[in-house]
């Protein structure tokens, strides 16, 4: 095969067995392009293109991909399929969809047979994955670890400047802490009922 025929370098692809999965899916994209990783997103299914599903996931490893992001609801496949036809890092995205509400994508998606690894995120969990794609890849590319490192500070400065909002709202609102406000660093609740291990057993 010759390098035209090899086609763009790829860090990250993201399949989806259904455009119905997009809008959950969108948060990987969005959270690995950030980190300036190149992303191929693609609608591929187990169930419906089983031919056109290997195909890609042999070309993605040609193109020197880092790792799968795989969403799927309802019995969600296409995670182990996938991961069944490479040993690049695969992650299962459960897709919330149908009466069972992601409950069985969660498990056809964790339930992998030993041999076969997904890393399975949260159902819906599109940001994560995005994340733990970049982690992985990142273990080889210093200058990636920097901006995952940045992008976990950035996050942690977020929530520091949110506790700061909350806390001087309530100063101004309550005119100042109130002494059993354990949130505003006062006393606490009082005592509640004892612990059940302080109870006498029952018979
Ligand atoms: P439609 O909305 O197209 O009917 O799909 C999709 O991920 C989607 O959440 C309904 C759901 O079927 C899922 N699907 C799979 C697979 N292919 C499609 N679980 C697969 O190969 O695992």
């Amino acid at each position: 095969m010759s390098d035209a025929d090899i086609g763009s370098p790829l860090d990250v692809a993201i399949l989806m067995g259904s455009k119905s999965d997009l809008e959950t899916m969108r948060p990987a994209a969005r959270v690995l392009e950030g980190l300036g990783l190149a992303v191929e997103v693609r609608v591929l299914s187990a169930h419906r293109t089983p031919d056109e599903t290997a195909a890609f996931v042999r070309e993605a490893g040609r193109r020197g991909v880092k790792a799968f992001i795989c969403g799927a609801g309802g019995a969600a496949h296409l995670a182990g399929a996938v991961a069944a036809h490479t040993t690049r890092p695969v992650i299962g995205v459960p897709i919330a969809n149908g009466p069972l509400v992601g409950f069985d994508a969660l498990l056809a998606t964790v339930q992998m047979p030993p041999g076969m690894p997904v890393a399975t995120v949260a159902i819906g969990g599109a940001e994560n994955a995005g994340l733990l794609a970049a982690q992985i890849a990142a273990v080889a590319d210093a200058a990636l670890g920097a901006r995952v490192d940045a992008e976990r500070a950035a996050r942690r400065k977020k929530v520091l400047e949110s506790d700061a909002e909350v806390r001087a709202e309530r100063r101004v609102g309550a005119g100042g802490p109130r002494p059993a406000d354990p949130v505003a660093g006062g006393a606490g609740p009082p005592e509640g009922p004892a612990l059940k291990k302080d109870r006498p057993a029952s018979r």
